[in-house]
């Protein structure tokens, strides 16, 4: 169930969740806990790098994403930078999430970066994240690695890390929470 509204781009109104999820199925989360789920999730834009034509990595994380309750637009593979980035001003995600695993994802990952980071205003400073198999070393390279952070890479995850990524987002919106509570007390001040 919680898979398959995790499918939804926008969370519908929670009333009409609640209706609707009047007798979750055995084995289900709570019709509580799943719409504050949905209520706390996430806007993820998910992409492959420019010269990645792997898919089912994208496909995986797309599930698992939205598994743990955010809403996710999959780019699909080879999405050139230049596009990548104008996709970021269109969305505003709260979090990109790039995925490589044919080896190129460090040099591919930079391009993508400097593209996101030379946008203006809230796009250009949107959380970065990648991840999967970077290099062709055949294991993390933390030289390159850090090259991504300095270029502007919030997090960059080595292929195993998909837990770290779960706690990475799920922190995320916890931030949003903290963030809509401070300016609730300001306005109410
Ligand atoms: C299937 C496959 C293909 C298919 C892809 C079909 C498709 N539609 O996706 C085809 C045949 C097209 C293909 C092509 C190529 N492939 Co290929 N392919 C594979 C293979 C066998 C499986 C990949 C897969 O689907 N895995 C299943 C998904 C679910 O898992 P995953 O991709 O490993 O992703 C996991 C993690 O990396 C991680 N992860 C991924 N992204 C992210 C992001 C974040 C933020 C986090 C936290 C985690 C994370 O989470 C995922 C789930 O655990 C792998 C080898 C292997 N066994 O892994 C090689 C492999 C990925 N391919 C490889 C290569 C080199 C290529 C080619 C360059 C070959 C060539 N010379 O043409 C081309 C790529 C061309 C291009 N432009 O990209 C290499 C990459 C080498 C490297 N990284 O150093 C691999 C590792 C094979 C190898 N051992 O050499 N490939």
């Amino acid at each position: 169930m919680l898979h398959l509204l995790g499918l939804l781009h926008d969370t519908p109104p929670v009333p009409v969740l609640r209706a609707y999820l009047h007798a979750p199925c055995r084995g289900c989360e709570s019709a509580e806990a799943i719409v504050d789920l949905l209520r706390r999730g996430v806007r993820v834009l998910l992409s492959g790098t420019a010269s990645d034509s792997h898919t089912w990595n994208l496909v995986y994380l797309q599930l698992v994403l939205e598994e743990w309750g955010h809403r996710v637009t999959n780019l699909g593979p080879c999405v050139p930078s230049e596009l990548l980035a104008a996709l970021c001003r269109e969305y505003a995600p709260e979090v990109v999430v790039l995925s490589s695993v044919n080896g190129h994802g460090y040099r591919d990952g930079l391009d993508a970066i400097a593209r996101i980071r030379a946008l203006h205003g809230r796009a250009g400073a949107v959380p970065v994240v990648i991840g999967g198999q970077l290099g062709l070393a055949g294991g993390p390279d933390p030289r390159c690695a850090a090259r991504l952070r300095a270029a502007g890479c919030t997090r960059v995850f080595d292929d195993g890390d998909v837990a770290a990524l779960r706690v990475f987002v799920a922190a995320l919106a916890h931030r949003e929470d903290t963030l809509s509570a401070v300016s609730a007390a300001e306005e109410a001040a």
